[in-house]
């Protein structure tokens, strides 16, 4: 028998990778090992030619058949894995571990789908964005101090006019692009990610998501403002109780301007961490800035619009109860699972 078929033979009693792993290790230190190492330290440099291939080719022998056989019983294990396989197991009590939406793309399905019950729709725009669509079409020229009202990501990288490209700090950028496409009279929404380069607490983020929404005919008011806020929070938070309060604001795109609150839902409900407070504030409201109008190309003296906007995250925040909300993203399986803290 040669030397590696003994090898061979000496792997092929063992089941365990460990115990293959230390058969080798023993195998290195055998006395045909050891004394070849011996005799090569004092042999004469024509011993030495002989002697040392010979103890690499044992050595290899040791390795690979280790090797050979480690293989076989991984090949094994996972033979006996699939025996496990039970094509009768039931897996329906197992229904509540599966895979779901994220919480906030299920509040986001629900706001998109009260729009488009409300026939509205929906508008699209892209994250990076040029300051025109961020700022300068939305009646917020460079020199303006309501630039400074968005902590702004500039980009390396610049327009065709030579401007920074920003990530949009504002899904408003969707009123401008609906409105340059579409003729009014039209019903836009959107909902998406926006970025600002702000201080994170428990209710900022740097990244969070917006909705935006905008009506342009002829003859809107104020009170057909009010009323569509109302209804989408009334649906929203599936209460006909709910009322909205107007506060005068600013926002360069809308005049007048106004800071939305809504009554709370969650009034005196046992558990809810908002129980005490009488209104929530919702978002930013107003009619939309003659400027704006005729920066979609329109003429603001036939055609007035009406526009409101809020964040999709404190809205969840809200509604779920959450008191942080860097809990959206921070990986935490327990919290997508449903536990909330
Ligand atoms: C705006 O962004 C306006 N574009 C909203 C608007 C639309 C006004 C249409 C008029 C007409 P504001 O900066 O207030 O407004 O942000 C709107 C909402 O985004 C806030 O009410 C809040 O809910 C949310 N928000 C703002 N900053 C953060 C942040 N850092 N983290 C999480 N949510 C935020």
């Amino acid at each position: 028998m040669s030397q590696a078929d003994y090898y061979q033979q000496h792997f092929a009693n063992l089941d365990t990778v460990n115990g293959v792993i230390q058969a080798r290790n023993e195998l290195f230190k055998s006395d045909l090992i050891l004394e070849l190492t011996e005799k090569l330290k004092s042999a004469s440099i024509e011993d030495k030619k002989v002697i040392g291939p010979q103890l690499n080719v044992l050595k290899k022998d040791i390795k690979e058949s280790g090797d050979k056989r480690i293989q076989e019983i991984q090949v094994l294990q996972e033979k006996d894995n699939f025996t496990d396989f039970d094509p009768t197991f039931n897996s329906s009590k197992y229904a509540d571990k599966s895979g779901h939406l994220h919480p906030l793309t299920l509040i986001t399905k629900e706001i998109q789908d009260i729009f488009e019950k409300m026939g509205f729709e929906s508008g699209r725009g892209p994250l990076v964005d040029t300051q025109w669509y961020n700022f300068t079409a939305l009646n917020s020229p460079s020199y303006h101090p309501s630039r400074a009202m968005q902590d702004t990501f500039y980009l390396d990288g610049k327009d065709e006019n030579g401007d920074y490209m920003v990530m949009r700090t504002q899904t408003s950028t969707t009123q401008i692009r609906y409105g340059e496409s579409h003729t009014p009279p039209f019903r836009m929404f959107y909902a998406g990610q926006v970025f600002r380069n702000e201080n994170i607490d428990a209710t900022h983020d740097i990244m969070f998501h917006q909705v935006e929404c905008m009506i342009v005919d002829e003859n809107i008011s104020l009170g057909n403002l009010k009323w569509l806020i109302q209804t989408f929070y009334q649906h929203l938070f599936a209460t006909n109780d709910l009322e909205v309060r107007l506060r005068p604001s600013y926002f360069p795109f809308t005049v007048p301007s106004l800071e939305v609150d809504i009554s709370n839902p969650f009034k005196d409900k046992p558990g809810s961490k908002i129980k005490d407070q009488d209104w929530i504030e919702a978002g930013g409201a107003g009619l939309v800035h003659p400027n704006v109008i005729k920066n979609i190309g329109l003429d603001p003296n036939k055609y007035q619009g009406l526009a409101f906007g809020f964040g999709i995250d404190r809205i969840a925040q809200l509604k779920l109860g959450l008191t942080k909300m860097g809990q959206f993203f921070d990986g935490d399986l327990k919290f997508v699972q449903g536990k909330r803290v």
